[in-house]
């Protein structure tokens, strides 16, 4: 007798009519293999994989993309529920039955020629019982071999699954990577998503944000739990404990780096757990506990060195688990070893940038795509915690959020209490980046950093966040944090990275009761002098400015939020209303 896996997979050769069909098993011996196929395979003309350096990146391949496929598309990506209010004015909604036919018209035959790859894989630890069960067809061997680091890919997922067919389906073609016959279509109530037309992680790896968050927030809406676009960290005291936070910031916003901070502060040590996604379950003793449902990372390379972010160039130069995948960084043809602003203060005169040509200097434009990525084993981070294979996942005792912006937002503040840290999460403005196609720059609203990925309404989302609240025992608490406040010349005003730690440090004093805070119209701020500054030479008139909140700018921002909260009509929690009502009236508006 076949089983639904079966079934399913014989109806997508059916349907896509690929040369071949190849079922993964997640070994490294297919690693190899596939790492060879995808040397000697291309698309447009550009070979799929070049191996680097194995000396300096033991282990790792070189990916081009094409120049049109290097981001996140949010206008073609749609949630597809009966009735549109469902899916709510964040997201992009067409009728279930109008897009299937679209992505079947699209899927038809696309296949021939090529390879299918089946990939079961598995989104958490398979012995947790809040792992689940999947199944990615795609036709591209770099997304194949990208799912492998990212998540767990093998014989134990068709095991999970058994007779069952209660499995998440991802179905995916890479096409002719045309941005007009590009969409990624989510159909929550039938835990499927239907992807064409780009090989780009979060359009094309479909475990990630498409099932572990957006069709996962719909889930946990269903059944009681969250599903975040957040890291999971431990951080070491002195003393030894371990205090686990949650960090939520928009895309390219700095998650990766605090989920692998080296902390300036002696002492002081951070375990990581999770990079970018965090599904949230209430224990047996009513604390919240945390999983990462991912097993990499797929991290933002400009910027990433040994002074920003020493862990992560660590973790790239491991091979325990490969290949190491780096994706339209340039490539420093002298060594053939990846190359991005940010990995080193030199520039090498035979770069090679990420379109492929030789690199001028003088051109005022990057070598690498400001989104250019790395996709690499968590299993490779040195300073993975001994916890991440809990199938329990951890007990958060704080969770941060932040976004990216030069002014109004101080360094850090915290929420007096759950509601209001959900009214200041769903507040959350950022400045838009490289990671979503589009204008970099412009500050949009992008609640619990959740904008591009929240499944449902997010007026019902803010409404869980509070049942939430109301069913947990011994809440975390909510901090607010903003590592890009610039000064009038465009400099960054708080060093930030390995620095970060200092503010960590108080969030611990506080969650332990060892410091009180200051009173302000936004939330609880740190004491004079409350923040560790040894060994660190910033101006305290500086320091003031990012501990203080400007009314004026204020002023401005409680207006952008009213408006955004205005899309939402009355599905905007009563609570919440109420939280800006009183914050207009604290700054006199
Ligand atoms: P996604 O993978 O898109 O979800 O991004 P992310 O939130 O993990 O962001 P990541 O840590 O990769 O950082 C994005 C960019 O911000 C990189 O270029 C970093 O170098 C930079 N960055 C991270 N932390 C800091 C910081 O504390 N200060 C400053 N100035 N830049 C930072
Ligand atoms: C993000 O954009 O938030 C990422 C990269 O983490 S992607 O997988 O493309 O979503
Ligand atoms: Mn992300």
């Amino acid at each position: 007798m076949s089983t639904s896996f079966d079934v399913f997979v014989k109806e997508m050769q059916d349907f896509f009519c690929p040369d071949k069909v190849y079922i993964m098993d997640g070994s490294q011996e297919e690693a190899e293999r596939l790492t060879e196929v995808a040397q000697k395979s291309d698309i447009d003309g550009r070979v799929v994989l070049k191996k680097l350096n194995g000396q300096e990146y033991p282990n790792s391949y070189y990916h081009r993309s094409n120049t049109n496929d290097v981001a996140r598309t949010e206008h073609l990506t749609f949630v597809c529920v009966p009735v549109k209010d469902q899916a709510g004015p964040n997201n992009n909604w067409l009728d279930p039955k109008e897009a299937k036919e679209k992505m079947r018209s699209l899927f038809k035959g696309a296949m021939k020629g090529r390879i299918m790859y089946v990939i079961p894989f598995v989104m958490g630890m398979p012995k947790s019982k809040y792992a689940k069960n999947c199944v990615q067809i795609t036709d591209s061997v770099y997304v194949a071999l990208s799912m492998r680091i990212m998540s767990r890919v093998g014989k134990q997922a068709i095991e999970r699954i058994g007779n069952s067919s209660d499995f998440f389906r991802g179905i995916h073609s890479i096409g002719d990577v045309n941005p007009d016959r590009r969409f990624i279509m989510h159909f929550p109530q039938d835990n499927l998503v239907m992807s064409f037309g780009s090989g780009y992680g979060g359009n094309a790896l479909l475990g990630k944000k498409c099932y572990s968050l957006r069709i996962g927030s719909y889930l946990g809406y269903q059944e009681g739990w969250l599903a975040e676009h957040m890291i999971i960290i431990g951080v070491e005291a002195p003393n030894r404990k371990i205090t686990y936070f949650l960090g939520a910031f928009p895309s390219a916003c700095g998650k990766t780096n605090l989920a692998m901070l080296d902390p300036v502060l002696k002492g002081y040590k951070v375990w990581t757990l999770g990079d970018d996604i965090a599904w949230i379950n209430i224990g047996e003793d009513g604390r919240l506990y945390a999983i990462n449902p991912e097993a990499g990372f797929f991290g933002v390379a400009p910027g990433t060195g040994y002074k920003t972010n020493p862990i992560m160039m660590e973790t790239l130069k491991n091979d325990k688990f490969f290949p190491t995948l780096f994706t339209n960084t340039a490539v420093d043809n002298s060594n053939n070893t990846p190359w991005w602003e940010g990995i080193s203060d030199e520039v090498s005169f035979n770069l090679i940038d990420w379109q492929g040509q030789k690199y001028d200097k003088n051109s005022g434009k990057p070598a690498a795509h400001p989104n250019s990525r790395f996709t690499v084993s968590i299993y490779n981070c040195p300073t993975l915690s001994p916890e991440y294979d809990n199938p329990k996942g951890v007990p958060i005792s704080g969770i941060i959020f932040g976004g990216r912006r030069k002014d109004t937002i101080p360094l850090v503040y915290e929420a007096k209490d759950w509601n209001s840290g959900v009214f200041t999460a769903s507040i959350i403005g950022s400045e838009t980046t490289a990671a979503a196609s589009g204008q970099v720059g412009t500050v949009r609203r992008d609640p619990m950093a959740m904008l591009p990925f929240c499944g449902y309404n997010m007026g019902d989302y803010f409404q869980h966040w509070l049942n939430i609240g109301k069913k947990t025992k011994k809440l975390p608490k909510v901090f607010m944090v903003n590592w890009f406040r610039k000064d009038d010349d465009g400099n960054f005003m708080w060093p930030g990275y390995r620095e970060n730690s200092r503010v960590i440090k108080w969030m611990i004093d506080r969650i332990e009761g060892k410091t009180g805070a200051r009173e302000s119209e936004i939330g609880l701020f740190p004491q004079e002098g409350a923040i560790d500054l040894s060994g660190l030479s910033i101006k305290k008139k500086i320091m003031d400015k990012l501990l203080n909140v400007d009314k004026e700018d204020w002023k401005k921002e409680v207006i952008m939020i009213e408006e955004f909260y205005k899309k939402f009509g009355n599905k905007i929690p009563k609570d919440l209303m109420d939280h800006l009502k009183e914050l207009k009236e604290k700054l006199g508006v």
